[in-house]
């Protein structure tokens, strides 16, 4: 080789050198998707096989969390590798976060955005060279607080919205400013789109953030699947909602769709794949006043601290570092994410703000963790009847505390998964050095404590009305 040709191919070889060295860093996020929808987690009624496979080439972390159990908050946490009460962005944005006037405690104001002086994880990516994308659910704030403004250089459907009004286009259009051809599925349309950054990419490092407005309502899937899960719909499963089976078809169809992509442009092997949920499974009557799914055996759904609201399915594929069909039962939460795809990428610790969450990349290896405590602060009333709480977590005990009378309830998730032996009576000495410590990281953080309502009025508690303070981004 001459000297010329040699340094001409130089460019190249570095080029290729360091896509060995950082991996492409694909984050699928699965809007309101429960911690039993996937066939991995034991659905007999949902058909997932491509997240299936993801979970069989990857990691399943048994004891994966949501930062919260809402929307906003854990996306904010995902961004940021901060909790939500540092955050102070607890609650859904524009939601009813304090327009209850009756309740018996008062809720925090919510911003209307992810402050734009928080570094989002696509900002620190986009600092090493990473090309960024988000494609689907912002919900992080409106025009200037765009993915655009938080370090995104491909900003594609998402904004203030929290939801699509429907999946099919050009309906679509009156909540989702993205284009596609009349009929086409919500979904579908974002996988596409998500794919095309890939192929337009794969010569170079990516970040690629799938935030699916699916399995939110509205519960639209295509016809042709809904008429298969309608007529295998057994009402003796309390997962039997054939429209919402639709739409994880749907969905697994994208994970399929991106692993698919990945392996034709030759990046597979090369790629970080997370998938994971906000928050918990729908198990009020949103829709059709009818359950939207079950999280059994876990308790309750979307929007309240127990299991069924905050452990999600939560699966990392990285091909030579994770060992296929692995399993990892250290608890791991959306706060973690920043940190460990930070890490996966080789951004040195000290290039990184101050983050509660922790990389988990030595879990990924096969390491053993160490016991910690996890955190969460819902100071709200949600939709789904939620009351304002907040809860830690430490080994195989999960204490959360009530704001509305302070009391609190400890559970073993070991022995009871279920949450339906209260533990805090039998336990006293276990339940008051976990408040302490709950209260203390309260503190720390500057957490938003609801106080109390003198308009406090049981018959109108959940009577929605004007904003009650400002509601600002700042
Ligand atoms: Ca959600």
């Amino acid at each position: 080789m001459t000297r010329r040709s040699f340094l001409s191919s130089l460019p190249a070889a570095c080029a290729a050198a360091q896509r060995k060295r950082r991996p492409n860093i694909v984050v699928i996020l699965i809007d309101d998707y429960g911690w039993r929808d996937t066939g991995f987690n034991g659905s007999k009624f949902h058909e997932t096989p491509n997240i299936d496979r993801l979970a069989r080439e990857g990691m399943v972390f048994t004891n994966g969390y949501s930062a919260s159990a809402v929307c906003s908050p854990t996306r904010a946490a995902i961004m940021t590798g901060k909790a939500p009460a540092r955050l102070h962005l607890t609650s859904h944005l524009q939601g009813a976060s304090n327009r209850f006037h009756h309740t018996k405690v008062i809720q925090p104001s919510a911003r209307l955005a992810l402050p734009l002086d928080e570094v989002t994880i696509a900002e620190l990516l986009r600092g090493q060279g990473y090309r960024t994308a988000c494609v689907g659910k912002w919900h992080l704030g409106t025009q200037g607080f765009l993915p655009s403004d938080q370090g995104f250089d491909v900003s594609l459907a998402g904004d203030e919205a929290g939801s699509t009004n429907s999946f099919f286009y050009p309906d679509w259009r009156k909540k989702i400013n993205l284009d596609a051809k009349p009929g086409d599925y919500l979904t579908d349309r974002l996988t596409t789109l998500a794919a095309d950054f890939i192929r337009e990419n794969k010569a170079r490092e990516f970040f690629l953030y799938l935030p699916h407005f699916a399995v939110h309502t509205p519960i639209e899937g295509k016809p042709d699947k809904v008429k298969k899960y309608d007529a295998k719909s057994n009402p003796n499963d309390p997962q039997n909602f054939g429209e919402y089976a639709a739409m994880i078809e749907s969905v697994d169809e994208s994970v399929g769709q991106i692993m698919k992509t990945l392996e034709e442009t030759g990046v597979a092997d090369n790629t970080l794949i997370l998938f994971s949920a906000d928050n918990g499974g729908v198990t009020s009557r949103e829709w059709k006043n009818r359950p939207v799914t079950s999280n059994l055996p876990l308790r309750s759904g979307k929007g309240h601290l127990y299991e069924g609201g905050i452990r999600v399915p939560t699966v990392v594929r990285w091909p030579g570092v994770v060992k296929p069909g692995s399993t990892c039962s250290d608890p791991v939460v959306s706060y973690d994410y920043a940190p460990t795809i930070a890490d996966a990428a080789g951004i040195p610790t000290q290039k990184l703000p101050a983050m509660d969450g922790r990389s988990f990349t030595s879990l990924l290896r096969g390491r053993a963790g160490k016991v910690r405590d996890l955190f969460w602060h819902y100071p709200h009333y949600s939709p789904q009847k939620g009351r304002p709480a907040a809860a830690i977590r430490n080994g195989d005990d999960k204490l959360i505390l009530f704001f509305e009378d302070n009391h609190a309830e400890l559970y073993n998730l070991k022995a009871d998964i279920g949450e339906t032996t209260d533990l805090a009576q039998s336990q006293p000495a276990k339940a008051a050095a976990m408040r302490k410590r709950l209260e203390a990281w309260l503190k720390e953080t500057n957490a938003q404590i609801p106080a109390q309502n003198p308009n406090y009025d049981v018959a109108r508690e959940f009577e929605v009305g004007a904003p009650m303070g400002p509601l600002t981004a700042k």
